[in-house]
């Protein structure tokens, strides 16, 4: 992009004046940070033009990523390192006198998305970009994202995310590209040639308008593209004359009814709520992003029977499943296709990716629902359902339950997990564990009919993102143990494992540890005043708060070392800081309470000078991928500790072990892959098996009450809840959360795991004292890490689900 750092410099500041017209010494770090990104996207628009000139020119198959969640975060620094200028930039605005993370702090994280599923997404964009395949992202623009959450009193209270107040430097509004999305009316039947067509009238349309954002691989000119849509009025949204009574005021609730669309992301992760309002964006979604595909599809002036060809879509869980009739609805009414050639196009295009077993995450919207907002949607869907049980009653003729199992219509509602797994040729889970139990249990009557569309594609995370932009200074470290080629071929990280023995490189594995624990200590002592110590253990746990993830037990276990402490100040005990980050739905209510004991806890701690020099507990407000970047480089030890068969991959633990923490785990998710190739020496796996877990769950044989009533351990934990005890807490201030756990039978076993991750815990605190040989084990984890490179993840369904090859010719 620049020569050199001098040419960077010269180019930098000749913008500067040029386009703001102020001197250097008067620029803000704003005015930097304007300047810069502009001259990134002046810099890549031609690549961009002409990666999908290319695309279009060899006819490549091109996949789109369907997702209602894109968490990308912020895109200056991702954008410079991708371009191979990162340091370069850093350097020269150094020397100018602009430090780059002050700069990097102009810009607003792109929240688009909950956790795991939204940050996935935006993983996989930037690999397929880096790999040079041709795929995309097609999403939603809202204009508000995952709230911004502040902590006051100890509570979470929710703040509006206006990410776009101060505008977006990397979109681009296509108004060019705009289509119509409709929705209620009325659907009329017209015989035409012995033809049945199908016509929807009096539905109210809504303009959907994309703004792209360049997305920019690694190493190589190859620019692929997220699109946004952004709902927006029609002048004339009913197709009538405007001069009918009443009609401005419904033209007014209209306006307001359209914007909304777009205009926020749901911020539950892990509970289906039936709104109206999030079906209407899941369609807008699907419709819009459809008719964009094809559309493309059209110029290259091929029959759409061969659309399976040159176009996959992936959906990202159950949420864009509708793309499914909307094709089937495009293919038939508008381009007079029959109905089983449109199906065979339909499903060899489609693949439909799980995310969740929990049985509350799972969406069914309620048929009167869809019928009247997506009337000729919801005939196609009845159709489909008409279709998929006579095929079930030919093949199970004796089974009628089973054809009422695995109908996608039933009870009045629409199962969009059966109508994904019918309507597409594959579906997978995301990690192997995840996958056996979709097989096994879950999904175990598909598994019989269809066993040939399942498969795993265990996740993965940008190693781009999460090791070389968020920890420098390692990735620095490791380039130079084993030169660079991990950085195109993430599984050569695996060449480390030479050097784990190498005691000069573990002190500086450890020195690079130690500069980044101090780096989040500042950050702490900024936001919150708090000293922290670097030399203290830093156990970390940060996701979303839901009660499988088991906070609570991480909660527990600190409570249990201050009794400890409290009893025997003299206690032989690695100091430790503990730190948590997590957002709750705002209508979880167990999950605020328990962010609120977290920072009850946390105050108390810090306050109690018997104790605060050798533990402390922080909780980091408002968690997000920017503040990941700043925490994860920090961790000596990574909290991955949910229900076993609860958390169907997890991502955050491969973060966390690409950069050298330790995890202590269950054997959940991924967790169950990252152990089989870090074995027990190198992490601390602990708890009840997912096997263990679901025979509980089946045959019972657990009683909460017993182990409460039997280790002391537990009661004098739990008893704090609800008495006053060594911590200060008021009589029953805790009450609902203890009462959660008893009423329940502690549904998520924290009291049952409880004692074997205090012994976990024991087992770190002693690893931690032989710190050559934690060093080891650091070593060892970034080693195993590069499987879990999203590289690997995306070229498995590049090549299993998506047949789709990387675009060879450079596109320069
Ligand atoms: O997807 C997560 C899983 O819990 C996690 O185990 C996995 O690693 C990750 C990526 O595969 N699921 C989510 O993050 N789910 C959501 O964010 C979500 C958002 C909206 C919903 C439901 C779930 O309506």
């Amino acid at each position: 992009m620049f020569k050199d750092k001098e040419s960077f410099k010269h180019a930098f500041t000749r913008q500067l004046v040029g386009k703001l017209g102020v001197p250097l010494e008067e620029a803000t770090e704003s005015d930097v940070y304007k300047i810069l990104s502009g001259m990134i996207r002046e810099h890549i628009g031609k690549d961009w033009a002409r990666t999908n000139t290319v695309y279009k020119e060899q006819q490549e198959k091109q996949v789109y990523y369907f997702s209602m969640e894109f968490l990308i975060g912020r895109l200056l620094g991702n954008n410079l390192l991708n371009l191979g200028v990162l340091n370069m930039v850093r350097e020269g605005l150094a020397e100018l006198g602009y430090p780059f993370e002050e700069v990097e702090e102009q810009e607003s994280d792109a929240g688009l998305g909950n956790g795991g599923l939204g940050r996935l997404a935006a993983c996989f964009l930037d690999s397929l970009a880096s790999l040079q395949y041709a795929g995309h992202g097609t999403g939603i623009r809202y204009k508000y994202g995952l709230f911004e959450q502040k902590i006051l009193d100890g509570n979470q209270v929710e703040l509006p995310d206006y990410w776009l107040q101060k505008g977006n430097e990397w979109e681009i509004r296509r108004p060019d590209k705009q289509v119509e999305v409709r929705f209620w009316g009325n659907v009329v039947t017209r015989e035409v040639q012995g033809r049945l067509i199908f016509e929807t009238v009096q539905y109210e349309a809504v303009r959907a308008v994309p703004y792209d954002v360049p997305i920019i691989g690694f190493g190589h000119p190859h620019i692929n593209t997220l699109r946004l849509w952004s709902a927006e009025s029609m002048m004339d949204p009913f197709r009538q004359p405007s001069s009918q009574e009443g009609s401005y005021y419904r033209y007014l609730d209209y306006n307001r009814s359209v914007e909304s669309i777009s205009e926020f992301l749901y911020p539950d992760d892990s509970h289906y709520e039936g709104k109206l309002l999030r079906l209407k964006q899941q369609y807008f979604l699907c419709s819009a992003g459809v008719q964009s595909v094809l559309r493309t599809f059209g110029k290259l002036n091929l029959p759409l029977t061969e659309l399976p060809d040159k176009v996959a879509i992936q959906i990202n869980d159950t949420h864009p499943t509708l793309v499914i009739p909307e094709m089937m609805r495009i293919l038939i009414d508008d381009n007079g296709f029959g109905w089983d050639e449109a199906w065979d196009i339909t499903n060899k295009v489609v693949g439909y990716t799980n995310h969740t077993i929990l049985s509350e995450a799972l969406e069914k919207w309620p048929q009167q629902m869809v019928k009247e907002l997506l009337p000729r949607i919801y005939m196609i869907i009845e159709e489909i359902d008409r279709r998929f049980r006579i095929q079930l009653n030919e093949r199970y003729p004796d089974q009628p339950d089973r054809t009422a199992r695995m109908a996608i219509m039933e009870n009045n509602q629409i199962r969009m997990a059966h109508l994904a797994i019918y309507g597409g040729h594959s579906i997978n889970g995301v990690a192997a564990l995840h996958t056996d139990i979709l097989k096994k249990r879950e999904m175990k009557d598909f598994y019989e009919l269809y066993p040939e569309r399942f498969n795993n594609k265990t996740n993965g995370i940008t190693h781009r993102r999460w090791l070389m932009y968020a920890n420098p200074g390692l990735a620095a470290l490791v380039s130079d143990c084993i030169g660079t080629r991990w950085i195109k071929h993430p599984q050569e990280l695996n060449s480390l494992i030479k050097c784990c023995e190498d005691s000069g490189f573990q002190s500086e594995i450890a020195r690079v540890k130690k500069r980044n624990k101090e780096k989040l200590a500042e950050y702490i002592l900024e936001k919150q005043g708090i000293v922290v110590n670097p030399d203290s253990l830093f156990d970390i746990q940060v996701k979303r708060l839901h009660a499988y993830k088991r906070q609570l037990l991480n909660v527990f276990h600190i409570i249990h070392l201050y009794n400890q402490l409290k009893e025997n100040p003299q206690m032989d005990f690695v100091p430790r800081t503990f730190i948590f980050g997590a957002k709750a739905a705002p209508s979880y209510y167990l999950a605020k309470r328990i962010i609120k004991l977290i920072n009850t806890v946390a105050s108390r701690i810090n306050n109690d000078k018997s104790v605060n020099e050798v533990l402390k507990v922080i909780f980091l407000e408002n968690y997000s991928v920017s503040l990941a970047e700043k925490i994860i480089p920090a961790a000596d030890v990574s909290e991955q500790i949910s229900t076993a068969s609860k958390e169907a991959s997890g991502t955050g633990n491969m973060k966390f072990m690409m950069n050298g923490a330790l995890t202590v785990g269950t054997l959940d998710g991924a967790n169950v892959e990252m152990h089989e190739m870090l074995g027990d020496d190198n992490m601390f796996i602990f708890g009840l098996s997912a096997e263990q877990v679901q025979n509980f769950y089946q045959y019972g044989g657990y009683s909460a009450w017993d182990i409460y009533n039997s280790d002391s351990r537990i009661h004098e934990v739990m008893d704090q809840l609800i008495t006053p005890g060594p911590l200060g807490f008021q009589e029953n201030e805790f009450r609902d959360i203890y009462q959660s756990i008893l009423d329940h039978n502690d549904e998520y076993f924290v009291l049952k795991d409880f004692p074997s991750y205090i012994e976990a815990h024991l087992n770190v605190d002693l690893a931690y004292r032989n710190q050559p040989d934690w060093q080891k084990k650091a070593i060892l984890n970034i080693a195993h890490s590069g499987k879990f490179s999203s590289d690997c993840t995306v070229r498995e369904y590049a090549s299993e689900i998506w047949r789709l090859n990387p675009v060879r010719r450079n596109v320069k």
